[in-house]
């Protein structure tokens, strides 16, 4: 069989080939126009921006190949951006055209009732109104998406795309295009590869249909579809591994508390203990980790670079032999962070963070997360508007910085921002410049912080450094240039198993539209069930308490169901 994998180079697209490893099959890249040609059977998993998809494919002359073998009806089977591809245009960059053969345009999600991007799992409902389809999507299955543009199911308006329209899925109030099938045409918005068990079935059930099998499926009957009182987004539940290496250098999970992550050093008798100079806490092995988490059913996993590993060139980033490792175990969404941003090699070359980016992704990453980097872009940003007598909160890009330039490249749901605050105690009539910020402990909540006010600064240097810039200035700054998520710890909860900040989380849920992943504090089961219930998150993470086995996740998917919210089982 002539297999090929189709790259344009941008996105996650080794995650697939890992996927095809995993099932036991071989296939060849797409390197040349020719090959369009020689391959039987053809897979474009793309992942990125709608523009740079097309404007890849023209400049390496794939662009005319890639209609021309789906006009020859041999098997093509494309994901995400290779299935938006294959329709006339996208609002995500008006000017460039599709291949238009599906005929209808892609649309952006509504963000008035729903955070957008799209992240997260979510259930298919098949056209045909079946259980499972030959290609193996199942209603009783949960697929991974993440986009911010879709194809409208609209079979009045669009009817002939409808009858390639072979899937369907809610988000708020809306329904796409979940899956397409048509003739020797099978595509999947959501991703197979990340999707875990389930997506894996998707891919082997279409590999393992003889070619000519493939390449005849009949058209979907037009039916209307009204949308239910509530989407079948499931609440992830995520679990972080931060990583460094240990005073003996081996690469080890670390847990820290309040961000401190050495052991204490015993204090000398009758002395307060005050130091903290022990050895650097070592939970584990982060491949075995997150094979574990994935097996136990995270939704997600996060790999955090807690030394950025500052004396290897990008090439030999250690961090990078754990993301591709880890990829080969894991068919979930990979998120990396630490040391996301411009860097220079020992040897003096520079490497953008855009360069640092790509490193990652094609290792196996599936986002980026930027955490110091985001802080001093919103500064500058902020500063530069100052400077020209403008209002900082009007403050915009200037499409240079690490964030607008990955998500550029890779489309916005690629890049996520790691906020690490800390609160601020101000007297209750402080009349600063965060003063429209501040939070009021209050009488129904946490004893000891009734009757104090507070505002939450933003850190640097894994909190090492704060800055003059609040999570409010930050969480707005950042959506604005692009970012398509937060991770929102908390210092002061890190490491405690109080539960999440929920104050803290209230606040940036009340001030950003894109998803947002609650982070520090868990130490139970119900503190997931709490946050979501309080604050309307999309995610929540933890690390400690998974680490140390104290709370399994199942354990966390369990309590989630019971207070009915949709679960990924
Ligand atoms: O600044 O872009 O290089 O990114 C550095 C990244 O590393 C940031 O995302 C920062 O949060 C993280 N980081 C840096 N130092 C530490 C440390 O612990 N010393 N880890 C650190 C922060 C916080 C969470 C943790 C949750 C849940 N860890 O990742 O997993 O608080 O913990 P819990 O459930 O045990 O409470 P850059």
């Amino acid at each position: 069989m002539g297999l090929y994998l189709l790259d344009y180079g941008a996105g996650n697209v080794q995650s697939l080939a890992n996927s095809l490893g995993k099932l036991g099959y071989d296939f060849q890249w797409v390197a040349s126009a020719d090959d369009f040609h020689k391959a039987t059977s053809l897979i474009f998993p793309g992942v990125g921006a709608f523009g740079q998809a097309i404007d890849a494919l023209e400049s390496s002359g794939f662009l005319q190949p890639l209609r021309d073998y789906i006009t020859s009806g041999k098997p093509y089977f494309g994901i995400c951006i290779g299935m938006q591809v294959l329709y006339q245009s996208s609002a995500e960059n008006p000017s460039k055209r599709g291949l238009g053969i599906i005929p209808c345009p892609i649309g952006e999600f509504s963000s008035t009732d729903k955070s957008v991007p799209h992240i997260g799992w979510n259930a298919v409902e098949l056209l045909d109104s079946g259980e499972k389809s030959d290609e193996g999507v199942s209603k009783a299955s949960h697929y991974y998406f993440v986009h911010s543009y879709r194809a409208v199911y609209d079979p009045v308006a669009y009817p002939e795309a409808a009858e390639w329209t072979h899937g369907v899925t809610q988000y708020g109030q809306e329904i796409f295009v979940a899956s397409v099938r048509k003739a020797n045409v099978f595509c999947t918005q959501f991703h197979p590869e990340k999707s875990g068990e389930a997506g894996l079935e998707i891919i082997s059930a279409w590999l393992s249909e003889p070619e000519a099998a493939r390449a005849i499926a009949p058209p979907t009957p037009r039916v209307v579809r009204s949308p239910r009182l509530k989407d079948g987004l499931t609440k992830r539940v995520v679990a972080c591994m931060d990583v460094r290496s240990n005073d003996q250098g081996d690469l080890v999970v670390t847990k820290g508390d309040q961000y401190d992550v050495r052991e204490k050093a015993p204090a000398a008798p009758g002395a307060v203990q005050t130091t903290t100079s022990g050895e650097v806490r070592n939970l584990g092995k982060p491949v075995a980790l997150a094979a574990r988490y994935y097996t136990a059913g995270a939704d997600e996993l996060c790999l955090m670079n807690i030394t950025s590993f500052r004396h290897s060139p990008l090439r030999d980033q250690p961090m990078l032999a754990v993301v591709r490792a880890a990829a080969e175990e894991v068919f979930v969404p990979l998120t990396i962070g630490g040391g996301i941003k411009d860097t220079v090699d020992p040897d003096g070359t520079k490497r953008s963070a855009l360069e640092v980016a790509g490193a990652y992704f094609r290792a196996g990453a599936d986002k980026v997360s930027i955490a110091s980097d985001a802080v001093h872009i919103v500064e500058r940003m902020r500063q530069k508007a100052r400077g020209t007598g403008l209002d900082e909160d009007a403050a915009v890009g200037d499409g240079t910085s690490s964030i607008e330039t990955i998500a550029q490249a890779y489309g916005r749901q690629a890049v996520v921002v790691s906020i690490d605050p800390r609160r601020v105690y101000v007297d209750l009539d402080y009349d600063g410049p965060y003063k429209s910020e501040l939070v009021f402990g209050r009488s129904d909540e946490e004893e000891q912080e009734r009757g104090k006010a507070w505002w939450y600064q933003c850190t640097v240097s894994g909190g090492r450094e704060a800055r003059p810039l609040s999570v409010v200035q930050l969480a707005r700054g950042v959506e604005k240039l692009g970012a398509g998520e937060l991770v929102l710890n908390s210092i002061d909860r890190d490491g405690t198993g109080k539960g999440f900040d929920v104050d803290l989380i209230r606040l940036i849920r009340k001030n950003v539209r894109i998803p947002i992943i609650a982070s520090s504090g868990a130490g139970s089961a119900a503190h997931f069930v709490e946050v979501f219930e309080r604050t309307g998150v999309e995610a929540a993470l933890a690390a400690g308490i998974f680490h140390r086995g104290e709370v399994q996740i199942p354990d966390v998917k369990e309590a989630l169901s019971k207070a009915s919210f949709n679960t990924r089982i």
